[in-house]
């Protein structure tokens, strides 16, 4: 199954970024926007992994998550990726504060060590708002950077859990399910 280790933040949180996004929406662009319920910041893509490793992989998230003390996220800041020209994914900021690259550092060391590949890319942490298909040319978005840019959110969100989280592929897009809920103690 098609798995990954994402925060996830409370409701009341992902209805103010929905709201704030509004404008964003308001445009008439080839993006498919994500559903509030949905949103969430993703610490490591595990892709398709087999039943018997998918229990490993728990294992490995609970103890990271033992070891690591609920903080805050902030978040703000719009953006895309590649590029606001040529989105193919557009999203809201997090701050890659020390103890968010401190827990995907852990994560990185734990899943390295059952087999999974260390990412090699920077880590931009993100909050998925919305996914684009700019094959149409980059005109399509002209002057979405200024709408981008007229939007102001600053958001915090207490963290308390790290999920591992199944992705769910069908025609109306990803839909995610928590499969396992690990407490942050810091123990
Ligand atoms: P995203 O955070 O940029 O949206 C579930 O599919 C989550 O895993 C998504 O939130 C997505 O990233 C991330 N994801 C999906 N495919 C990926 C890939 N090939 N590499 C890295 N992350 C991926």
């Amino acid at each position: 199954m098609r798995i990954f280790v994402a925060l996830n933040l409370p409701k009341k949180e992902r209805t103010r970024i929905h709201r704030a996004s509004a404008r964003l929406r308001e445009e008439v662009l080839p993006v498919r926007w994500i559903d509030p319920e949905n949103y969430h910041v993703t610490l490591k893509f595990l892709g398709d992994v087999r039943q018997e490793h998918v229990l490993e992989v728990q294992e490995i998230v609970r103890r990271v998550a033992e070891s690591t003390l609920p903080f805050d996220l902030t978040l703000g800041g719009f953006g895309a990726f590649p590029t606001v020209r040529r989105p193919r994914v557009v999203w809201l900021g997090v701050d890659a504060s020390a103890e968010l690259r401190c827990l995907k550092q852990d994560l990185e060391w734990g899943l390295a060590d059952v087999g999974f590949e260390p990412e090699t890319r920077a880590f931009h942490p993100h909050l998925t708002l919305g996914r684009a298909d700019s094959r149409g040319g980059a005109g399509q978005f002209r002057g979405f950077d200024d709408v981008m840019a007229e939007l102001d959110f600053s958001g915090r969100a207490a963290i308390h859990t790290l999920d591992l989280m199944r992705s769910h592929l069908s025609r109306e897009g990803s839909r995610y399910s928590v499969l396992a809920s690990a407490r942050l103690t810091g123990r």
